[in-house]
């Protein structure tokens, strides 16, 4: 039997290793973006995450034809009211790099010494959408407290200043498998799983019948 198709309608590096990690015993084929050749970039100009997320997934599936999932996620800080949130990508700028935004935080949260204000939580919105743009919505989110300087290695984006008490260490601290086991997007991605044979079937379901045309040119 042919295996369904899903494209990851990410540039992130961090989330598609993550996603890969995540769906990689399942019976279905992960595409990229970079599959497909050039492909316009998405302005993600929604004011919430799950905006956005419908956004990217539902852009990529109608361009390309195949069911697509998209993750829209950022760090939500309570003592800048809710700050980066959904401009966590671009915090200190359009072209910001994740080294760019960690900066522009770590010195933000300098006014905020008492570890009383220094609760985050990163949130995220997982889109699954076909091309013909019906979509399912999944969330994740995780707490925890932002320290005043890196540490770790690995992970992404805010991760090496991303606290996790329960583990006494940063996101950028754990491996991809510990990560996904208490993340926002490990547990956005729990309840996919946890459904994964019904969303195929929605999938196949929603997804448009392109009939032959026969005509002359
Ligand atoms: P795509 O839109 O192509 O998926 P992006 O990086 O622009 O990539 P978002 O708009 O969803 O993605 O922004 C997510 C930002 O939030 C990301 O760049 C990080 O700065 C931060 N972020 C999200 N999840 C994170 C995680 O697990 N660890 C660290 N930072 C994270």
């Amino acid at each position: 039997m042919l295996k369904t198709i899903l494209v990851l309608a990410t540039r992130n590096i961090g989330k598609t290793k993550e996603i890969r990690q995540i769906l990689q015993d399942f019976d279905v084929e992960i595409k990229n973006l970079d599959d497909f050749g050039p492909i316009p970039e998405i302005e993600e100009d929604g004011n919430t995450f799950e905006e956005n997320a419908y956004k990217k997934a539902s852009f990529a599936a109608r361009i390309l034809g195949y069911p697509a999932i998209a993750d829209d996620s950022g760090l939500v800080v309570e003592a800048l009211n809710g700050k980066p949130g959904v401009r966590s990508a671009r915090y200190a700028g359009n072209n910001a790099t994740d080294e760019m935004n960690l900066k522009k935080l770590i010195k933000e949260m300098e006014k905020f010494p008492d570890p009383n204000n220094r609760k985050a939580a990163f949130e995220c919105v997982i889109s699954i959408a076909t091309a013909t743009g019906a979509a399912l919505t999944y969330e994740g989110r995780c707490e925890g407290l932002l320290l005043d300087e890196p540490k770790g290695d690995g992970g992404f984006g805010y991760d090496p200043i991303f606290f996790y008490p329960e583990l006494k260490k940063t996101f950028a601290e754990l491996s991809i498998e510990e990560k996904s086991l208490i993340s926002h997007r490990g547990m956005a991605f729990k309840e996919i799983i946890s459904e994964f044979d019904k969303i195929l079937t929605w999938i196949d379901i929603n997804m448009p019948q392109f009939e032959p045309v026969k005509c002359k040119l």
